[in-house]
């Protein structure tokens, strides 16, 4: 441990000049380290008596880098936090709450989040480790380790399209800084010099390896350079050194400099969690840590100042061990959540109107008798969606690989960058994951972008970030967040790429609650979908198939939208139903025309959406036709068509006349060759063939 010991007078006194710190600050500062040491403390006894479930990673012993990064920003400056996340909640939302009351108020709050009841922050749905007070600029802490430094990314992200001076702390350990989240993340904020500050609270071990271990690097803010930032190490036992850091780095981030990497050098007096019984370190090292402990130096150098006498700190420590027992009262009596609560705020609430539902409807109607009407190809009608979008709201703003000169991958965005500005359509390096959770944090943060993943095979690389962050923030954190961000990505066979990039994952996203899954089959219905997926409050998973983008079909002038879970009846038919999307939607109105030929009439059910799904078109399909042939260009093991399948059997199996039965992809990766490409997937023989078994 190479830490100094005490402070000098004159030293304090001049960290105190130089950073224009107050005594009112400085006690502030104590107060709340005082509050976060007796809660920890509580909890820990909680935990050890068993009245508590679930995991608590404790803060003690780290509460100056919270409290002192946080003394140093402005109250409606954000944070992000992680799983051991108590110190920055209750530092920030202590800064939110302005009188007595709304201060006890935050403290109870806070606990009763911890335990699990309707009365804490995010109506016990997060627990300690998803800790959030979105409304006031928390934006909430993870249990992913670095699953918040692409949020935080993106929330300041937004703040430069939002054109705000608004900067965004981001707290993780030093366990996530070999994540590749993390690397990620500060590739992308020093290129765009967003105003972040990334703060490693170094507690010289991640779970049980220690930082020595864990690198060759003497400290972790040596990674700093890589990225071209400051990067900057202090003494985490020390307020006012880490205040100190943090005011610098927030002015350089304000004044539109870039991000900076602060280390914090500190100590966490617990095990990891409460099961953890410490073998990885000595009691005599703990010890020595506990020697320079933060608060006591903080007393100290406030008694050096003069600033307080030890009765007043003792009147602190009374004052703050009130407060608990007021925190303990009110969690205590607080209820436990209602079952009603089990799925309210999955989704943001749905904005369609019966016009726009009603429009649709016209439209279809139009395009199929209007023969003049203009054509488009499925990748104009991507840009057209695009263009309108970001036309009628500032905030839309797309993200992604190649997607500005290059125009993306299959040149779907080609022309908007020029149109927009490098501002709103942001070339990123190749960084899935902090593409995906910096449009999380993004949207949570007041813009709607747009994203794109170059493939959906690549999809996975961002699961954490959209999935794990972005579907479940807003029931994680209590309904108080939304996340209106749209993921465009491409699927499908079809151009010799092999099993890389020729891949059919929907299955992935349906399986989240939490967002949306689309898939358009025509240029039409793209566009109405892409405009109401970037006007919805919710996470979506826009796949489009890169067998399309070529393909031409009419699209209206007007201004429409396409609202979720209606499927369209592409082609009536009264003897079997084929429920299909995407590009199977062609290959199964093929099938139909040459089974009309042979006197089988043939419904084509497009689903348009996967999520939501339109479970009562297909019902009523099935009660007049009595079959049911599912299509998709998925892998058939576990493809969503199971899902669809198993949905009919609840609902409707007394209707059902024969088995329904699955025409989906070969269980095999996709292979190179044309001849076993096509092979895999359901061509107009394969679907022929299944109606045809149906209706014997
Ligand atoms: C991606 C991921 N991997 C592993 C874990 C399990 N885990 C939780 S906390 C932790 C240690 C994290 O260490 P560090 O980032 O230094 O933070 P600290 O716990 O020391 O505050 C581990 C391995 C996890 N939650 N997430």
């Amino acid at each position: 441990m190479e830490q100094k010991n005490r402070y000098s007078v004159e030293q304090i006194t001049a960290l105190i000049e130089e950073q224009e710190l107050t005594r009112e600050q400085v006690l502030t500062g104590m107060r709340q380290m005082m509050e976060i040491r007796a809660l920890e403390n509580h909890i820990g006894r909680l935990l050890g008596t068993g009245s508590l479930k679930g995991a608590s990673h404790l803060y003690a012993g780290q509460e100056a880098v919270a409290v002192g990064a946080i003394s140093a920003i402005r109250e409606d400056d954000l944070i992000t936090s992680t799983h051991r996340g108590h110190g920055h909640c209750h530092a920030h939302g202590d800064k939110a709450a302005h009188t007595p009351e709304e201060k006890q108020e935050h403290y109870n709050r806070m606990l009763a989040e911890v335990v699990g009841k309707s009365g804490g922050y995010c109506k016990g749905k997060g627990g300690s480790m998803h800790i959030a007070d979105v409304l006031h600029g928390n934006l909430g802490a993870t249990g992913i380790v670095s699953g918040n430094i692409p949020v935080a990314t993106g929330a300041a992200l937004a703040q430069k399209i939002n054109k705000t001076d608004k900067v965004v702390l981001c707290f993780f350990g030093d366990g996530a800084v070999a994540h590749g989240n993390f690397h990620e993340s500060l590739t992308c904020a020093s290129m765009m010099d967003l105003p972040v500050v990334y703060i490693i609270e170094n507690n010289q071990y991640a779970m049980s390896l220690p930082w020595k271990n864990a690198s060759r690097l003497p400290n972790a803010a040596d990674k700093a350079c890589a990225y071209g930032i400051p990067g900057v190490v202090v003494d985490g036992m020390n307020f006012l050194e880490v205040y100190g850091a943090v005011k610098t780095a927030v002015g350089r981030a304000r004044r539109g400099e870039g991000p900076t990497l602060i280390e914090a050098k500190t100590y966490r007096y617990t095990g990891h969690s409460h099961s953890d019984p410490r073998a990885y370190r000595t009691r005599e090292e703990e010890a020595a840590w506990k020697e320079r402990d933060a608060i006591e130096l903080l007393k100290s150098q406030l008694l050096d100042l003069k600033w307080a006498t030890g009765q007043e700190l003792d009147e602190m420590e009374t004052e703050v061990s009130n407060k608990l027992k007021g925190a303990q009262q009110f969690s205590d009596a607080s209820p436990e959540p209602t079952l009603d609560q089990l799925y309210a705020d999955v989704y943001a609430p749905e904005k369609w109107t019966e016009r726009d539902y009603q429009r649709d409807v016209e439209l279809r109607t139009k395009i199929k008798s209007d023969k003049n009407m203009r054509q488009l190809t499925y990748a104009q009608a991507i840009q057209e969606a695009c263009r309108e979008e970001m036309n009628q709201n500032p905030g839309v703003f797309l993200l992604g690989e190649d997607i500005g000169v290059y125009g993306g991958a299959y040149g779907a965005t080609r022309g908007l960058q020029e149109e927009f500005g490098e501002q709103r359509v942001i070339d990123t390096p190749i960084a899935e994951s902090a593409i995906g959770g910096m449009a999380v944090g993004a949207a949570m943060s007041g813009t709607r972008p747009v994203c794109e993943i170059m493939y959906v095979d690549f999809t996975p690389i961002a699961m954490d970030q959209i999935a794990n962050q972005g579907a479940k923030n807003r029931y994680m954190f209590g309904g108080k967040t939304s996340v209106p961000m749209v993921c465009r990505t491409n699927g499908g066979a079809g151009r010799s790429f092999a099993a890389h990039h020729s891949q059919s994952l929907e299955a992935l996203w349906t399986h989240f609650p939490g967002i949306y899954v689309v898939m358009p089959a025509t240029p039409y219905d793209l566009k109405g979908l892409l405009k109401a997926a970037i006007r919805d409050d919710n996470p979506v998973m826009f796949i489009e198939h890169k067998m399309l983008y070529k393909e031409s079909g009419p699209v209206p002038d007007e201004d429409y939208i396409i609202p979720f879970g209606v499927a369209d009846i592409k082609r009536e038919g009264k003897d079997v139903t084929i429920v299909t999307y995407s590009r199977m939607v062609f290959r199964s109105l093929e099938a139909a025309e040459l089974l009309a030929r042979e006197g089988i009439d043939v419904e084509v059910i497009d689903l348009r959406t996967l999520n939501p799904l339109d479970l009562d078109t297909i019902i009523n399909s099935v009660k007049k036709t009595g079959r049911l042939v599912g299509v998709t260009e998925a892998y058939e093991n576990t493809s969503f068509i199971n899902e669809v399948m198993a949905q009919v059997n609840d609902h409707a199996f007394d209707w059902l006349d024969a088995p329904m039965i699955r025409v989906a992809a070969a269980n095999v990766p996709v292979p190179r060759a044309e001849v076993l490409e096509d092979a895999t997937i359901p061509n107009v023989n394969s679907i022929a063939e299944a109606c045809r078994k149906a209706v014997s």
